[in-house]
């Protein structure tokens, strides 16, 4: 038996670090986790995603701000397969401080390639991508060759990461590949964006706990897919004998509103009752419609998301549901 192969994930706090860590874990990977040092002194509140794979994985402290602390952890591991998830994801925070998420999102992935390219040439890199590197998007639906046009310094973060890991491919002959994501979501999402946001929200008014929602643009439409199906994609990508990108997406669009008037029906109830556009929630440049088209993927690695859009509010809602009841006995 050949012996497992040994991933490191940065970003495998995160949503889909979590499920990526489950998927290669079920595959018999050796799963490693690179994490912030506060995350290993507060294992409650920062590892909450993964605290029922803590015993099958390793954590090792590092920061995506310093290259020393990555250089060590890369030199004493022979990783297989590195999945770069690590970033300061949250567009609208972007704009408050554009200049962390620069330097966390482009430096950080920097020093990834820069210190596997010194000590693990042949292991394989995974970058994320997102369609928020179309931004104001010059053709519809957003393809592999569809030119970027970022709308926020988060989005220029990532253009600068997919021309960085893109530059390494084929500067110096390294397996490096670039996940175009567009959003996806699931229950372990964040409640500052605006699915959890919604689905998080409905629960709490239904419950009693909560009388409104306040959303900055309800126009704005997403192609929204599940995180698991998304994390499965990456994993697919690094198989293929050739590095390459790709798209990941549902190929449907839907508009914020839309997401609303499903969540709120699903526990019965008219969204138009609930919802108050609050003008602190817009951004000052939106990105207004994005819609992918993942032929390439699904053609050349045979992908297939399983979710559709109605089962992913319906879990969402369910699971916000369900867990509010759960903390309430
Ligand atoms: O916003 C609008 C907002 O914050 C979606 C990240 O994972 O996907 C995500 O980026 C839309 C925007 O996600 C609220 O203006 C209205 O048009 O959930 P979001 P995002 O900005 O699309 C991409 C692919 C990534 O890569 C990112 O890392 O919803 N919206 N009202 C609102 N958004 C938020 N957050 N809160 C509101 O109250």
């Amino acid at each position: 038996m050949s012996p497992a192969k040994k991933a490191l994930i940065t970003g495998i706090t995160g949503q889909d670090g979590s499920y990526l860590a489950e998927q290669l874990l079920d595959l018999g990977y050796e799963v490693h986790g690179l994490v912030r040092r506060v995350a290993l002194e507060m294992p409650e509140h920062r590892t909450e995603r993964i605290a029922h794979l803590l015993d099958r994985i390793t954590l090792h402290p590092a920061s995506m701000e310093s290259y020393p602390s990555i250089f060590h952890l890369i030199s004493r591991h022979e990783f297989d397969e590195c999945y770069h998830l690590a970033a300061q994801s949250f567009v609208a925070e972007s704009f408050r401080d554009g200049f962390s998420t620069m330097n966390i999102n482009i430096n950080g992935t920097h020093y990834m390639l820069a210190a596997l390219r010194e000590l693990r040439p042949k292991c394989r890199f995974y970058f994320a991508g997102s369609s928020e590197m179309f931004g104001k998007v010059r053709e519809t639906p957003q393809r592999e060759t569809t030119p970027f046009y970022p709308r926020s310094p988060y989005g220029i973060s990532k253009v600068a990461g997919f021309e960085l890991t893109r530059n390494y491919r084929e500067a110096y002959d390294m397996y490096c590949v670039s996940g175009i994501l567009f959003n996806h979501e699931g229950p372990r999402r964040g409640f500052e964006f605006v699915t959890r946001k919604i689905s998080a929200t409905v629960a709490r008014i239904k419950l009693g706990l909560a009388t409104e929602l306040r959303l900055g643009n309800l126009d704005a439409q997403r192609d929204w897919g599940h995180a698991k199906d998304y994390t499965r994609a990456m994993h697919l990508m690094m198989q293929y004998p050739e590095a390459d990108d790709y798209v990941v997406a549902s190929g449907e669009s839907h508009s914020v509103r839309d997401f609303c008037e499903r969540a709120f029906g699903e526990v019965g109830l008219d969204y138009e009752k609930y919802v108050k556009v609050d003008e602190r929630f817009y951004r000052p440049a939106e990105v207004d419609q994005l819609v992918g088209d993942s032929t390439k993927i699904r053609k050349q690695l045979g992908w297939q998301p399983e979710y559709t859009f109605e089962q992913l509010v319906k879990e969402m809602v369910q699971a916000d549901l369900e867990s509010i009841e759960k903390s309430r006995q």
